[in-house]
């Protein structure tokens, strides 16, 4: 696993992206993409040319990009050039590693390699300005992050063994978060909890800070906890979490109730649930994002609970917790087998609580299967 040519074999399409646009190269910014193409997940830039690849890294990552390049076995194929754009002094530990330094910029060392080149440099940027300064440099620049979001969006059997096991991780520390629900545990309690079990069972960290939600914080779907809110009574209890493993995420919603659940509770969270079912079931090859989305807005509509519901149905999940495609009524893309995404059904009540129920799930050659495999009835 994780061998030179699973690497190279993304490399090898990144160059026929450049081969197929007729571009200079492409340049990666630093992110889950150059993670996704060289194992590195430093600050940091990957460039393709017709004939090479480059990854240029801050002076203070020389260490780690070494290393990851080594591990990912892509040393004798990626050069890396480490660049110090800050005035450091002349006499630096990298100079006795026999690794190039220079000190330019990102910008200017690109423009010089593919300065003579005509046409244009095809870019994945994170930031905007990072094209104006591509821009400065006189390069001719195109977006091509949808190519290569789309490469990423169909899974490769050790991603997916990686995105199962940042479930089970995440599935067991809901396990043991839920051993603490008792009066008088705040939200920020369990969500440290639920980070803590995530560390101690081998996840590199969270996908996202853990959402632990009672009552009426849980009608935000996106609620930051407070050590202030603290569970008493009988009161509704939304989880959001989600681990990290060897660089991929999971995503899991559950939402339980402490105490009684009272006759309302139990009425949305039965809707909601049957509205994933939907989803779930029509979920394959071959279909549209935004049915899945008009499957589960239809039975919430039957119980009158279809305006609550604020958000579209999921999205793509791999190593970025939210990926294309975006299960949304806007959204065109039709799944193929490898693909992984969440459905996550809500239903949020204002000044009174929200319910959502969210699984990780990967589209196979014949259906869907759940990823996330947590029991979702909790009430
Ligand atoms: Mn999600």
């Amino acid at each position: 696993m994780n061998t030179a040519s699973h690497f190279m074999a993304r490399l090898e399409k990144l160059k026929k992206i450049v081969e197929e646009k007729s571009l200079c190269g492409v340049l990666v910014e630093s992110g889950s993409s150059v993670f996704y193409f060289t194992g590195y997940s430093g600050a940091g830039h990957l460039l393709v040319t017709k004939d090479k690849y480059y990854l240029f890294v801050p002076v203070l990552e020389y260490l780690n990009a070494r290393d990851r390049l080594l591990k990912s076995g892509l040393d004798k194929y990626v050069e890396e050039v480490v660049y110090t754009p800050y005035g450091l002094p002349d006499k630096l530990v990298v100079e006795e590693s026999g690794i190039r330094l220079e000190k330019k910029d990102v910008p200017l060392l690109v423009g010089e390699l593919v300065g003579e080149c005509t046409q244009e440099l095809g870019v994945v940027a994170q930031t905007y300005s990072f094209y104006v300064k591509l821009q400065e440099k006189k390069i001719r620049i195109k977006d091509v992050s949808r190519d290569v979001m789309e490469l990423r969006a169909v899974k490769e059997p050790w991603e997916i063994e990686r995105i199962t096991m940042a479930a089970r991780i995440t599935e067991e520390a809901l396990t043991s978060a839920l051993t603490y629900l008792d009066a008088g545990v705040s939200e920020s309690e369990l969500a440290g909890l639920v980070y803590f079990e995530m560390l101690r069972r081998g996840a590199d960290g969270y996908a996202f800070p853990p959402i632990v939600a009672f009552n009426e914080n849980s009608v935000y779907p996106h609620a930051t906890p407070s050590t202030s809110r603290v569970l008493w009574g009988h009161s509704v209890v939304l989880f959001d979490i989600g681990a990290k493993y060897e660089g991929y995420s999971s995503d899991m919603t559950r939402t339980t109730f402490f105490g009684s659940p009272s006759q309302e509770f139990k009425k949305v969270a039965e809707a909601v649930l049957e509205a994933m079912e939907a989803a779930l079931d029509m979920a394959g090859p071959g279909v549209k994002t935004s049915d899945l989305d008009s499957a589960a807005r239809r039975v919430l509509e039957k119980y009158g609970y279809a305006k609550y519901f604020i958000h579209s149905l999921g999205h793509g999940l791999g190593i970025d917790v939210h990926e294309p495609p975006r299960l949304s009524q806007s959204d065109e893309t039709v799944l193929k087998p490898g693909m992984i995404i969440t459905i996550e059904p809500g239903v949020y009540i204002p000044g009174k609580f929200g319910v959502r129920i969210e699984d990780t799930v990967l589209i196979t050659e014949r259906g869907a299967t759940r990823i996330t495999r947590y029991e979702r009835v909790l009430w």
